[in-house]
């Protein structure tokens, strides 16, 4: 059911005495063009963001500095992640509930994404989420 898997994915360190870079290109380091790009910064403690799951958009999030934790659930199984590197990134699929918490004080996740922002993208209720992927399922 998603045309990518969720999963995490080493990204490629160029580094020199200078300092290191990470280069990420479509087509070559991900599967998708990417139509956009935003970043979550200034996570208060406590705070959980996400609680949605997309019908269609493909993204790539990088913890640039600090770390945070992911949750994934496509609907039978719930994946837990912790970003922490910049050098990593997690790769999530459409038809995936997502919920992001524990946001350390520095933390910055830098978001690629394979469209646009659209809201009518996005499944808001947990319940509606279920029945998304029930209705799928069952063709
Ligand atoms: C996701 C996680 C990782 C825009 O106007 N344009 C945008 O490109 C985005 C991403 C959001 N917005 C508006 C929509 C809301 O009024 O910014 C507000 C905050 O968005 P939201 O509550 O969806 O933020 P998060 O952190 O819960 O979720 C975001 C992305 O929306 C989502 O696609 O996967 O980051």
């Amino acid at each position: 059911m998603n045309i990518i898997r969720n999963k995490m994915i080493d990204l490629k360190v160029l580094g020199d005495g200078r300092g290191n870079l990470i280069p990420i290109e479509s087509g070559h380091d991900i599967n998708f063009d990417i139509k956009r790009v935003y970043y979550l910064f200034g996570m208060q403690d406590g705070v959980v963001r996400g609680l949605h799951a997309h019908k269609k958009l493909k993204q790539l999030l990088v913890v640039t500095s600090g770390s945070c934790k992911v949750v994934l659930d496509n609907g039978l199984d719930k994946q837990e992640y912790v970003l922490s590197s910049p050098e990593k990134g997690l790769l999530i699929g459409p038809n995936t509930w997502r919920e992001m918490s524990q946001f350390s004080q520095d933390c910055v996740v830098m978001v690629l994404a394979s469209e646009h922002y659209d809201e009518g993208d996005y499944i808001r209720n947990y319940g509606d989420f279920l029945e998304y992927i029930a209705d799928k399922t069952n063709g």
